[in-house]
This record gives structure tokens, sequence and C-alpha cells, in this order.
């Protein structure tokens, strides 16, 4: 008898982009501190990340696996409604 082994193929899990989306009225201070708190950006990174959204209408924060992703999403969201703000924060195949 024959026995074919095949090779296991692991496939790299795929990833995931997170993206704030710019609005008229979150303030600027708000999205710094997000970046910073949830996407441990330093002060610097946030702001410039910050002005790319400003200025082109969504950035991507960060690159996760899809379950990561998600948490920062609802973490982003809740913080967001906590401060009474419109931010809105996607998620998206990378
Ligand atoms: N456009 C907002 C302002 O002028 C700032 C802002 C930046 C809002 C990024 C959302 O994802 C955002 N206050």
């Amino acid at each position: 008898m024959v026995v074919e082994r095949k090779t296991q193929k692991t496939e790299p899990p795929r990833m995931y982009q997170v993206v704030l989306l710019n609005d008229d009225y979150t303030p600027m201070e708000f999205v710094v501190m997000v970046l910073q708190e949830y996407f441990n950006r330093d002060l610097e990174t946030a702001t410039q990340i910050m002005l790319k959204i400003h200025h082109e209408g969504r950035g991507v924060c960060g690159v996760f696996s899809k379950d990561v992703a998600a948490t920062k999403v609802e973490l982003v969201l809740a913080a967001a409604r906590r401060g009474g703000h419109p931010l809105q924060c996607i998620m998206e195949s990378a």
C-alpha cells in the first residue's frame, strides 16, 4: 500500500488594518490620545497620524490579527461614545 503524505501548509493568519475616519467634531487631542492609548504610539507619531487623517480623510492606526483588530475597534468606539464624540473606526482586510 502506498501512503501519500501531503505536505502540511499552514497559511499565515489574515491581517486586518484598523482605520480611523475623519469628522468635523472630534477634537484633535482626543484622536491623539486614542492613538497613544490603544495603538501604543508616541506623542509625535500619534500627532502625525491624526494630521494625516485630518487632511486625507482616513488613516491606518495599525495592522493586527482579526480578533485583536475587532477588539481595538470596539475599545475605540466605546471611548468615543463615552467622550460624546462621533469618531468612527473600522477594520478592513490588509
Ligand atoms: N477633523 C477633526 C477636527 O478638525 C480632527 C480629527 C482628526 C477628527 C482625525 C477625527 O479621525 C479623526 N477637530
